[in-house]
């Protein structure tokens, strides 16, 4: 028998409030927990992200002075190493972001703009969310081209710094490869594969996912380029990751994109990372994990993705 998981890109409305505790409550180390008016603002912006249901417009947010201005300084200091460490991918589409998308340093693009944006580029579409959601529940809208959104900001005392994910992390780290029809596919796998798959490889594609779509990088060169969101999103990890080290300091270890691998390998969430996988292209990230999901995660029936009706078909 083949478990209940979203058959069409509708069902995903019911996972919205389906979040994990620190989506609701701060936990006591984020820089605004004892910060009421911080804490009221983000409730008020949750609130009204989960009126949303699918078909419909992403609600606006009448971002703040200050919130804005938050934005902004991440900004301008993520273009600064942009050039030097983001994937050539990225940096184009930060480009048309920029020229159709409401991107710059000083205004929060409105998810609105960017869903409608990525949906003519390659039907990807963003759903604000009211914070964390399981890993089968975020995995399973990739499969519908869905991507869940925060859409509050970080605490404005540590501009550069959150302990989860916020618009910034959001917008600058993932929404702009969504448009680039081979990170699409790459991320629609992962999606694909985790429907109705036992909790092991529920936790195999996670982990998986965690070293490509969000700390993936892939060779060019003599060098590495950052596609992964939690790279793009920290100008300090970036350097660390895609920079020179000099003898004596401390570098990460590289390892060749491989899913097997990556997929039983342990990974700190609060310091860098002591380990990338790197690929030879996002080409080659894709068909790796291609590769990887038919011959590793067994299922007893297939799933296939059917474009025109936006359903999951099942044999
Ligand atoms: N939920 C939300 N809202 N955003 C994410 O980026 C996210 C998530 N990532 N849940 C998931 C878990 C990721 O860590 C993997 C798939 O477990
Ligand atoms: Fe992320």
């Amino acid at each position: 028998t083949v478990p209940w998981f979203p058959r069409h890109v509708r069902d995903l409305d019911s996972f919205s409030k389906k979040t994990l505790d620190a989506g609701a409550d701060l936990e006591s180390d984020h820089p605004g927990f004892s910060d009421k008016t911080y804490r009221a603002r983000r409730q008020k912006i949750v609130e009204e992200a989960g009126t949303y249901k699918y078909g419909m417009d992403i609600p606006r947010v009448a971002y703040s002075d200050e919130e804005n201005a938050t934005w902004g300084a991440v900004y301008t200091k993520l273009k600064e190493f942009f050039p030097k460490y983001a994937c050539k991918e990225y940096l184009e589409i930060l480009g048309d972001l920029e020229r159709e998308g409401g991107y710059g340093p000083d205004q929060i693009p409105q998810l609105q703009d960017v869903s409608t944006f990525l949906k003519d580029r390659t039907g990807f579409q963003l759903r604000p969310v009211a914070g964390l959601l399981s890993a089968r529940d975020f995995l399973a809208a990739l499969a519908h081209r869905s991507f869940f959104s925060t859409q509050y900001i970080r605490h404005h005392s540590r501009p550069l710094y959150t302990p989860e994910p916020d618009v910034v992390h959001e917008l600058m780290g993932h929404a702009p490869l969504l448009a680039n029809p081979e990170f699409a596919e790459l991320s629609q796998t992962y999606g694909l594969a985790s429907l109705g798959a036992s909790e092991r490889d529920i936790q195999r594609l996670a982990t998986c996912y965690w070293f490509t779509i969000e700390f993936g990088l892939y060779r060019e060169g003599e060098n590495v380029k950052a596609y992964g969101a939690g790279l793009l999103s920290s100008f300090g990890e970036m350097e660390y990751a895609c920079g020179e080290h000099g003898p004596g300091e401390e570098a990460p270890e590289f390892l060749p994109w491989e899913p097997v691998v990556a997929a039983e390998t342990e990974y700190p969430i609060t310091t860098y990372q002591p380990t990338y996988f790197v690929a030879e292209s996002l080409k080659d990230a894709t068909d790796k994990l291609k590769l990887f999901a038919d011959r590793d995660i067994v299922r007893p029936f297939h799933v296939s993705y059917l474009p025109h009706s936006q359903t999951i078909h099942c044999d």
